[in-house]
């Protein structure tokens, strides 16, 4: 048995982030090394809470909103393997306790790898007493879920491909670019299981699509295109530019073989509302993740607009506190 006293207790938080430029396919599997950059936006208090420190039982613990898992348990494998980077080098056997506790409403269907990968490397460095930045924080985080890279900050975050075979230079990057006009509306819809894991449908679509190779070039092209209009805060640009770049990413699953695609009758029936209420004049523009949910953007004079089309929706303010989770 180690000694313990190597690892104190740590609580951490990370915020759950939806891109707006998407990641979609990878030059390292093992590394979780992206085929392009991409650029999300937090969602504030919407995240995970998450407390490494040493297991009293002497065997290893991990928790997930009041439950403790089975060792078997997919999630508590996969936070146990990201803890054994740690743990490398120093005694393989130092048990640990992970607590985890999301505040993102389960009625979201939001993902939380992202939030959760962030959260637990900031816990685990915070047990381990090492002196990290976010920078590389978000190195460490990427290899537990890439979109985790981007989970350091709150705001809108860059992850930047890279170059390196070590990946060394694929890393987030706070953009400091607040809007403080921004928001974000969840409308969720089905919570049925997911047809594949978003790894396995990257793999699959990388594999298979013929139009994934055309893909990663039009997304890096995307991102810069989608920075460019955050800077400017030139919402108009921005709209269709982050529609385009989802809808892009769908397509290239649905030509995957055989085709993959995440979103139902009712994504389609809230898109064609929106696209109905635009040529309305509502400015407010759509993105989808692996999932049939469909994510608004908008500025907040939009909000009474957004929320009469869509009244189970959840509005976040990422840069001010007016909406907490579930509002
Ligand atoms: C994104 N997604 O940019 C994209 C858009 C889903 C659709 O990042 O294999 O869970 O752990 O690196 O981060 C989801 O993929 O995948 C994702 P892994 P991850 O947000």
């Amino acid at each position: 048995m180690a000694d313990v006293s190597e690892v104190r207790s740590f609580d951490a938080y990370a915020p759950s982030n939806i891109a707006l430029s998407k990641y979609w396919g990878k030059r390292d599997a093992r590394r979780n090394l992206p085929t392009n950059s991409s650029i999300s936006i937090s969602l504030a208090d919407w995240g995970s809470h998450t407390t490494v420190g040493p297991a009293p039982s002497g065997r290893d613990v991990v928790s997930h909103n009041g439950d403790i898992l089975a060792s078997d348990d997919s999630f508590a494998r996969r936070a146990l393997q990201f803890a054994d980077l740690f743990r490398a080098g120093r005694s393989s056997d130092l048990p640990l306790s992970i607590t985890t506790r999301n505040t993102i409403p389960t009625a979201a269907g939001l993902a939380s790898s992202a939030s959760g990968f962030a959260a637990l490397t900031r816990a685990l460095c915070g047990a381990f007493g090492l002196d990290l930045d976010e920078t590389d924080m978000s190195r460490i985080a990427r290899l537990g879920s890439g979109s985790a890279a981007r989970s350091l900050w709150h705001g809108f975050v860059r992850w930047n491909k890279g170059d390196r075979a070590d990946g060394l230079d694929s890393y987030g990057e706070r953009l400091d670019l607040d809007w403080p006009a921004f928001r974000i509306a969840i409308v969720a819809l089905d919570k049925g299981p997911k047809p594949q894991s978003s790894r396995d449908g990257m793999n699959h679509t990388t594999q298979t699509s013929p139009l994934f190779p055309p893909w990663p070039a039009q997304a890096e092209q995307d991102c810069k295109a989608i920075e460019a209009a955050i800077a400017a805060q030139a919402f108009d640009d921005l709209g269709p530019l982050v529609e385009a770049n989802a809808l892009g990413m769908h397509a290239t699953m649905m030509a995957a073989r055989p085709p993959l695609c995440y979103l139902t009758g009712e994504t389609w029936t809230v898109l064609h509302r929106l696209w109905q209420a635009r040529a309305d004049g509502v400015a407010a523009y759509a993105t989808m993740d692996a999932g049939p949910n469909v994510k608004l953007i908008f500025l907040e004079d939009s909000t009474d607009d957004v929320l009469t089309l869509f009244p189970q929706a959840s509005v976040i303010a990422p840069f001010g506190q007016e909406f907490g989770p579930g509002s």
